[in-house]
């Protein structure tokens, strides 16, 4: 295991058919359609059929079959208890609904979480691996003989994920539950494969808004889809590239980050609490986080005569990563990972020439505890910091 691997931007191949963006889609041939009242329909069949159907989990600690979900409509109410039943629950599974504001409208998404996990949520940007299953939810129309009733399609399956998504290119749907999803544990086995337990597991059910809504070709327009999933592991991951990780520019905390600048998916936008210099620009897509000019990653880079192995001390490579100081990692004994600095505050020490103010030709000195103490206010978040390199 090398350290550096943990510093290169991952880039993903994200699974095609949940990989999809529809704020760039061709243009339709037909106008589409109105968003509340396609989610309007949406959300009634959705509620239909939480209300006519029934689930079946496997529990299989260690399997791959582990969590699997069978849904069912009822047959037998006095033991099948609808999937709405689960709404609130106190304990798992655990029926819940999340509000979630696009396209001008406020949808409603329901998400059943089966087990919620014991390891790290991720953010809505991060990388995910996950097993899953895809339906897609459609009326079938009245006959003779039938009432309209609802149908769900088998679109896809994962059984054994082997690379993640990226949840910011991924439906909306994806991108708004699995930060509520935690992963689990895994162990290599002998045999170089890994076994995942304890993970989240988690059933979706995304109105076509948060779907593909008319931009899928394998899947009809406008269909509410049905996903279960395992979330076995996560990445993070570095939108803008400037060599810090998107759950680090995060700083609201809340584990989401959203690109507002695009009125069409967002009408109505609200002020960004994610963008440190307020230009609209969120800081995980930004190139100069505080707007001083200078770029995120060239303040991060350190001075010369501070990279890889000084006096005895590794301070790894060119830049200030991590955000905060790293401890050696037991998992890799042949590899030492410490890196006893973080990105630093402005320099707090005395300044160079004492007799004169602090400026560009004379700056204070680090000390120790401008790279460490907590919290920081990092200099490429700190557009005051007048020095940008030593
Ligand atoms: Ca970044
Ligand atoms: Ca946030
Ligand atoms: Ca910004
Ligand atoms: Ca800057």
């Amino acid at each position: 295991m090398n350290k550096f691997k943990y510093y290169f931007v991952l880039l993903l191949a994200g699974i095609a058919i949940v990989s999809c963006n529809k704020g760039d889609d061709d243009t339709p041939v037909e106008p589409l359609r109105d968003y509340q009242e396609q989610f309007n329909t949406d959300n009634a069949n959705i509620e239909e059929y939480l209300t006519t159907n029934y689930i079946t989990v496997t529990e299989s600690a260690g399997t791959p079959e582990d969590q699997d979900v069978v849904i069912d409509s009822i047959t037998d109410p006095t033991t099948q208890p609808s999937i709405m039943s689960y709404l609130n629950s106190e304990t798992f599974p655990k029926l819940l609904a999340k509000n979630v504001d696009l396209d001008g409208i406020t949808y409603k998404m329901y998400y059943l979480i089966l087990r919620e996990g014991t390891g790290t949520s991720p953010m809505n940007t991060d990388g995910v691996l996950a097993a899953y299953k895809g339906e897609y939810l459609s009326r079938v129309a009245k006959t003779d003989k039938a009432p309209t009733y609802l149908k769900t399609t088998f679109f896809e399956e994962v059984k054994f994920p082997q690379t993640s998504v990226d949840l910011y290119t991924a439906i909306v749907g994806w991108g708004e539950t699995f930060p509520e999803l935690k992963t689990g544990t895994s162990t290599t086995q002998a045999d170089g494969t890994i076994k995942y337990e304890n993970f989240g597991s988690a059933v979706l059910f995304i109105p076509s808004g948060l779907g593909y809504y008319a931009g899928n070709n394998s899947i009809p327009s406008y269909s509410p889809l049905i996903f279960s999933v395992k979330f076995y592991d996560y990445k993070r991951l570095d939108h803008d590239f400037d060599g810090v990780f998107d759950y680090q520019e995060d700083i609201n905390g809340d584990r989401y980050v959203r690109d507002f600048r695009n009125t069409t998916l967002y009408p109505n936008a609200p002020v960004n609490p994610d963008d440190t210099d307020k230009d609209g620009i969120p800081d995980f897509l930004d190139a100069d986080d505080d707007g001083d000019g200078f770029t995120t990653f060239y303040e991060i880079s350190k001075p010369t005569g501070q990279i890889g192995n000084v006096g005895g001390i590794n301070y790894g490579i060119s830049a200030y990563y991590p955000w905060s100081p790293i401890v050696d990692n037991p998992a890799t004994p042949n590899t030492d990972e410490t890196e006893p600095r973080g990105i630093p505050r402005r320099p707090t020490g005395e300044l160079t020439n004492p007799a004169a103010a602090e400026s560009a030709s004379n700056p204070k000195k680090y000390i120790e505890a401008d790279y460490t103490d907590e919290p920081r206010l990092r200099i490429h978040l700190d557009n005051t910091y007048p020095i940008k390199k030593q």
